[in-house]
């Protein structure tokens, strides 16, 4: 294994955890060979201390192995000279030849502020391309479009200590226990402390949904309906604020009339959202007669071909009741990425152009005077969905993708795969060598090697609008670089020196807030001016600060919330309701795709797998590509529980493994879109989606897309543990995941165990080995020696038999085998004394160990902590051993 170079004496670094949106400050401690103790820093206002399951991991994932550490050309390595001068060569080439706007960028929500502003201003206002488009997109573009309607700006109105102090928090479309798990815990912690109520309106039961006080397992995409009812609800309730409504908001009538034709009473939102009536009543009841309601939403809202409007017909109903920019009250959009607000702020978005500003003339004015800008772009470039059908068509010619994965991550992920071999240049920014999209090629291919978390340094905001600092703590491996560096070092050969002559990120950084408070007086919510004078030493010791942040402002800590005031940033400083469409699925069902696909995250594991892959531990919650499926449906296809299931659309297929739940609608299907090319051999998820856009945002649906699921039939499966990563021929292994000790591989195969096991003794010759076979019956068991130490471990079995691998995992780990050990290998006795698949991460406890604990008389979520740790390090796992204890106790009676 490569390691960092050595760093110098190791002390503790305060940065910003490179996951989600809720944007925890960490404690990084070098430990001078280039890894890293990590802690929660208590003194952070979004986590107090705390860490989930992936952030309590990061120090797993900072290994060198897959990173890509030098530039190449075509495949081969090149220095950063040639392969900055052929990208700035090609992309001049492309402008002369077929104009500027044949160029294209694809950025990030993961990039740092001042990567993104860089990246930005490049292609805005220097080549003169407006086809800047970021997986933002994908992510949160429907929640800026509600608020730029509703508010006329995009701003997030409140602040995570409203969900502190909420009395009815509703979270929709969100599995916030899994994928934003310290608001969870705080929500959680609502509810011990004032007894707030949680409400969670998905179509699966999630791990969220088991916590709720009332779920409402809504029809997939009724979300307008189940909202539009509850404006209806509150209007003929007398539960209006009408000062509020009078005062400071236009178009009530006609959005409380449009929501009448949609969902006139309860019985008629019951109906159309297929929820009991009773269940509807609740909601309704308890939104109506709480005046501390904070509304929650992600991504059931936002990858919605209707996403815009879900978003509105929520806002309405705060708007309606005055619950706005009040402690403990207002709608909440829960962000995504790391940086997903940064990436807003400055104006990385297709449909922005820089500092929360568009493209009214003299915005484009004040834009192009204060960069100075040769060619700033006068209207919106191509959303990302446009955008890699116009590198379909050839109209785009050069694309530069930063930071993101769209290979995987896009929908219709194939056929974007395709189209990136018509480009004439394609250009990847990446930490990583061997993701899908630095293994695709174009034309010209150049790889730029980017510097990742830990070595990057710069800002985030997060979700509550609190700009925090991502601090380097390691010295940069190979000859990765920052990618402002790279962008900048691009520009400057492409004759822009002056513009992108940064010495540092704080540079960047005082720009950008030089940019926000231009010109503002007020108009803009972006303005973060009060720092764009800020030095470098104290951007070094920045504290996280929440904007907005005037230079006139009185306060130097931001504001927590805004529009209490009833002030918005539409002309007249009104807010507006919006009147929204009916919803419908935006593809229906057919007898050829009767299912409907949903697709989303699992609690350990992060988009592409690119830096969680890298955890054995954070690899054992779920170690396989899956889909997850109605009891009564699994029965009608003929799939069972542990089996395989090839799942296709009109626009791919992959194959998965099946979870019989009843947390599933009949008629629904749900998979995670985690597994790459790289992890995979047929588990490309993100291949399967149609991705319809939301004609408002553009944001695609990937929620909903017509499906079909069929068994999938193998001679063989089985798994292959070995030390080191190995590569197998396409039809052999299926899945892999790191391991304690190494890399483990699943097997789905129309191999016979008779050949399966010649290509094992092949691949492990010279070492000791010892078998058991039983080809009659398709079985095999395979270990390698070097010495004592087990190096190789395989168990095969027919397709229908699945063997499991948690205690050979566990034998693995171990160093040296006795012989008792080595014989229950072989025999695969070793099964019976599995601890089962992980529930908790952090310490490794599997869900059999907490089965038997309860059984032994544990019988709360804490008995279960003290008597087996499980759930006591970040309590991610929580809800799942929750979850447990009545199952295993109604098992006990029986
Ligand atoms: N563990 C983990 N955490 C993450 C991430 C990760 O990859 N892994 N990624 C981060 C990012 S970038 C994002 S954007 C967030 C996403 O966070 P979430 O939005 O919480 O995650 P998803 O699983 O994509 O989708 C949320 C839920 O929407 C539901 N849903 C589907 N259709 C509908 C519908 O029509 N109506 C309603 N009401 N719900 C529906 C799905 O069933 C799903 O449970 O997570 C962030 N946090
Ligand atoms: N089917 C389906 N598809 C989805 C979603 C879904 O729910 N369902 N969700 C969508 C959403 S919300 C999102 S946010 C996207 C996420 O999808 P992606 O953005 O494609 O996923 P990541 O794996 O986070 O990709 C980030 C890439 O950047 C690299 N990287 C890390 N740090 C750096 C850095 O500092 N610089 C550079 N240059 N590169 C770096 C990583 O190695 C990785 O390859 O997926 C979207 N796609
Ligand atoms: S909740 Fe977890 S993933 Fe999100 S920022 Fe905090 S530690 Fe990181
Ligand atoms: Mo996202």
């Amino acid at each position: 294994m490569n390691a960092h170079v050595q760093a110098p004496a190791p002390t503790v670094v305060k940065t910003t955890c490179p996951y989600c949106g809720v944007g925890c400050g960490v404690l990084a401690t070098p430990d001078g060979f280039g890894g890293a103790g990590i802690a929660g820093d208590t003194e952070h206002p979004a986590n107090f201390g705390r860490l989930c399951s992936k952030g309590s991991a990061l120090g797993e994932t900072l290994s060198l192995d897959s990173r890509l550490l030098h530039p190449s050309v075509d495949g081969v390595r090149a220095s950063w000279e040639s392969a900055l001068g052929t990208v700035a060569g090609g992309l001049r080439k492309v402008a002369e030849q077929h104009g500027p706007d044949a160029i294209a960028f694809y950025l990030s929500g993961q990039l740092l502020t001042e990567d993104y502003y860089v990246a930005n201003k490049l292609a805005k206002g220097f080549l003169g391309t407006p086809h800047v488009d970021t997986n933002s997109r994908l992510c949160m573009s429907s929640a800026v479009a509600a608020h730029r309607r509703a508010f006329g700006s995009d701003t997030v109105p409140g602040c995570y200590e409203d969900l502190d102090e909420a009395d009815v928090i509703v979270l929709v479309g969100s599995n916030t226990a899994w994928c934003h798990p310290i608001l969870f815990r705080r929500m959680v912690d609502a509810r011990a402390k004032r007894g707030t109520k949680l409400v969670v309106i998905d179509p699966r039961r999630t791990q969220t949904g088991e916590e709720a006080d009332l779920f409402l397992g809504l029809k997939p995409g009724t979300d307008t309906t189940l909202f539009s009812g509850l404006l209806v609800h509150l209007a003929s309730a007398g539960a209006l604020d009408y000062r509020f409504v009078l005062d400071h908001t236009t178009g009530f009538e006609g959005a409380l009339e449009r929501a009448r034709s949609i969902a006139p009473d309860i019985a008629a939102t019951a109906a159309a959202t297929g929820l009991p009536e009773a269940d509807v009543g609740a909601f309704f009841a308890l939104f109506t007669r709480t005046k501390r309601v904070v509304t929650a939403f992600s991504q059931g809202v936002n990858q919605s071909a209707q996403g815009t409007d879900k978003g509105n017909a929520i806002i309405n109903c705060h708007l309606a009741t005055g619950r706005i920019g009040k402690t403990g009250a207002g709608p909440f959009s829960l962000t995504g990425q790391p940086n997903a607000m940064g990436g807003r702020e400055v104006g990385g978005l297709a449909n922005m152009l820089a500092a929360h500003m568009h493209f009214a003339p003299e915005e484009v004015d004040r834009v192009r005077r204060f960069w100075s800008a040769p060619n700033i772009i006068t209207g919106e470039g191509m959303k990302a969905v446009a955008l890699f059908e116009a590198v379909e068509r050839g109209k785009i010619k050069a694309l530069w993708v930063m930071g993101t994965n769209p290979v995987v991550s896009m929908p219709r992920a194939d056929a974007i795969r395709e189209a990136i071999k018509g480009l004439d240049l394609y250009v990847v920014s990446e930490a990583v060598a061997d993701s899908d999209t630095a293994c695709a090629t174009g034309r010209k291919t150049i790889l730029l090697p980017a510097q990742a978390w830990g070595e990057k340094d710069g800002t985030v905001t997060n979700s509550e609008r609190r700009i925090s600092r991502q601090r380097s703590f390691l010295k940069s491996p190979g000859e990765a670089r920052a990618d402002w560096a790279i962008i900048s070092d691009v520009a400057k050969r492409l004759g822009h020196g002056e513009a992108f002559a940064y010495p540092n990120a704080a540079a960047i950084f005082r720009e950008h807030a030089s940019l926000s408070a231009f010109e503002n007086n007020g108009t803009r919510d972006f303005d973060i001016g009060a720092v764009s004078d800020i030095s470098d030493a104290a951007y070094a010791g920045a504290k996280p600060l929440q904007w907005p942040l005037t230079k006139r402002g009185a306060s130097k800590d931001g504001k927590q919330r805004l529009f209490a005031d009833g002030q918005f940033f539409t002309f007249d400083k009104r807010a507006r309701f919006v009147a929204v469409q009916p919803p419908a699925l935006a593809q229906a069902v057919s007898e050829d795709f009767p299912f409907v696909l949903n697709t989303g995250r699992v609690r350990d594991h992060w988009h592409t797998m690119t830096r969680t892959g890298k955890s054995q531990r954070l690899s054992a919650h779920r170690d396989v590509p899956f889909v997850e499926i109605h009891p009564d449906d699994a029965a009608a296809m003929g799939v069972t529980h542990g089996g395989l299931a090839t799942v296709s659309t009109a626009h791919g297929a992959a194959v998965l493994e099946i979870m019989v739940t009843d947390g599933m609608r009949r008629g629904d299907l749900f998979a995670a879109f985690h597994w790459s090319g790289a992890t995979a051999s047929e588990g490309r998820v993100g291949a399967l989606a149609r991705g319809i856009p939301d004609p408002v945002s553009g944001q695609p649906e990937l929620k909903a897309t017509p499906a079909a699921i069929a068994p999938a039939v193998y001679r063989s499966r089985g798994f292959l543990l070995t030390r080191d990563q190995r590569s197998l021929p396409a039809g052999w292994w299926w899945a892999r995941a790191t391991i304690l000790g190494g890399s483990g591989l699943h097997f789905a195969t129309q191999e016979s165990s008779r050949e399966v096991a010649l290509m094992l003794r092949g691949m492990f010759q010279g070492l000791e080995i010892a078998e058991y076979a039983d080809h009659a019956r398709g079985r095999y068991r395979f270990a390698a020696y070097d010495g004592d130490r087990l190096v190789a471990c395989l168990a095969l079995a027919p397709g229908e038999a699945k063997p499991g691998w948690e205690s050979e995992k566990a034998y693995f780990a171990a160093d040296d085998l006795e012989p008792s050990a080595r014989r229950a290998l072989l025999s695969g006795r070793a099964e019976t004394a599995s601890a089962g698949p992980t529930v908790c991460a952090c310490h490794g406890v599997g869900l059999d160990v907490i089965a038997a604990t309860i059984a032994a008389g544990a019988h709360s979520v804490e008995a279960v902590g003290v008597a087996c740790k499980a759930g006591t390090n970040c309590g991610s796992c929580i809800p799942e051993i929750r979850k447990l204890l009545p199952q295993a106790l109604a098992r006990d009676a029986a």
